[in-house]
């Protein structure tokens, strides 16, 4: 599949975003100033980061496949391990604090053509809440579900078991965002960003991949950046 303009990432938001570039030009005159100087003025005053979407890329752009997600909290958030394991735990946030963390600092990049240079990331490797779970023999894939109840992504176990795959905990040298899908996002650093699940709410280990959301309608599966979705002609970086 050749790249194409139109990509269905952009539906579910257009209307939001088209108000969001109004909204700017809005600031921009009034306040009279740069581009530069009316992006941080946004920044400081949107807490969605939904504004700083611009032109000239270098920003976050927000996703959702549906239109609103309530937050969850410390005193609310679970993370279950489940499916084909020895031992299926659930985990509060101070549980995934307290376990080992990895920092992994890499561009972010969409499959539709927006990029993030030098986003850190934080978390603890997938691998070990596998691994602490027990995966049984009969295993090939995971599947991760969204406490947004449509999202879903998956991985082969192979995949999943890479050390630049997290469940991740902090982006950009915080906690995640509500908006960034806090508090606490898959973050698949080798892939195009749709695999990283935001509001993550479950890992189930199965014996096949099941294609996540976007790749039921047409993304690829195994989604490397710069070799998958029609990319392999470019080049990378
Ligand atoms: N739950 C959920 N996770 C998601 C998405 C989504 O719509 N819902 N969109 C994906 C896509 S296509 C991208 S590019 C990134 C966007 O992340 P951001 O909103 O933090 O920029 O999240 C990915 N994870
Ligand atoms: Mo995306």
């Amino acid at each position: 599949m050749k790249n194409t303009t139109e990509h269905p990432e952009g539906t579910p938001v257009g209307r939001r975003v088209v108000l969001g570039l109004l909204g700017l030009g809005a600031v921009g005159v009034a306040a009279g100033p740069s581009l530069e100087r009316a992006q941080s003025v946004l920044a400081a005053t949107d807490p969605t980061g939904l504004t700083r979407l611009l032109p000239g890329g270098g920003a976050f752009r927000y996703y959702s496949v549906v239109s609103s997600v309530p937050a969850r909290t410390e005193r609310t958030y679970a993370l279950t391990v489940d499916g084909l394991v020895e031992r299926p735990a659930g985990y509060r946030l101070a549980d995934l604090r307290a376990m080992p963390q990895r920092r992994i600092v890499r561009d972010v990049q969409c499959v539709t053509g927006w990029r993030v240079p030098d986003t850190p990331f934080e978390g603890v490797p997938l691998r070990h809440l596998l691994d602490a779970a027990g995966v049984r023999a009969e295993a090939r894939a995971v599947r991760f579900t969204c406490f947004d109840g449509t999202y879903t992504e998956s991985l082969t176990l192979e995949q999943a078991r890479r050390d630049d795959v997290l469940v991740a905990l902090r982006m950009q040298d915080a906690t995640i965002s509500h908006a960034h899908g806090g508090p606490v996002r898959l973050y698949v650093a080798p892939m195009y960003f749709y695999k990283s699940a935001k509001w993550l709410s479950g890992i189930t280990v199965t014996s096949a991949v099941r294609p996540g959301y976007w790749e039921r309608n047409g993304y690829d599966v195994d989604a490397w950046v710069g070799r998958s979705n029609g990319r392999d002609d470019e080049p990378t970086g």
